[in-house]
């Protein structure tokens, strides 16, 4: 059983798609076992994206994700990194495979609605960003 880092981002907790979200998370087989909103700084913004510090969309990022509360979630399941990559689409929606969620829900590439993990080490990292081992409850 393998765990990642589920964001769903200010636009899609602006728009009411934390539902759809979670929805196609559980009807994958894939199950929450941490769940929380918070409304980052854009200092924890800043921390969080630390491996995108320098790139052109840097900035843009971090404000958009620090702009509106967002839902963390500690997503579990097996193979569930790679699965819950297929289930979120390219990073730019017009790329994204159809019936994924960001080939349905994202405005933009800086607007895509959702996050995951995209290797063990960061999964493991950012999991430890947001929640400690005794709000993994799952
Ligand atoms: P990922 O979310 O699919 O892993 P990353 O390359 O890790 O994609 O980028 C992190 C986030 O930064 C993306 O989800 C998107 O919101 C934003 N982003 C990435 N590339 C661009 C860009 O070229 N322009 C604007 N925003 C971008
Ligand atoms: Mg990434």
């Amino acid at each position: 059983m393998e765990r990642t880092l589920s964001i769903i981002k200010p636009d899609g907790v602006g728009r009411n798609l934390i539902g759809d979200v979670i929805k196609r998370l559980e009807q994958n087989g894939l199950k929450v076992a941490a769940m929380k909103m918070i409304w980052m700084t854009k200092a924890q913004a800043q921390g969080f994206y630390a491996v995108h510090e320098g790139k052109p969309f840097f900035d843009g990022l971090t404000d958009f994700m620090c702009s509106g509360p967002i839902v963390v979630m500690v997503v579990q399941g097996e193979n569930v990194i790679e699965q819950y990559r297929k289930l979120m689409g390219d990073t730019n929606f017009e790329d994204a495979e159809e019936g994924t969620i960001r080939r349905e829900f994202a405005t933009s590439t800086r607007k895509n609605v959702v996050h995951g993990s995209d290797s063990t080490e960061s999964a493991a990292l950012e999991i430890g960003y947001f929640f400690n081992r005794f709000e993994i409850v799952g």
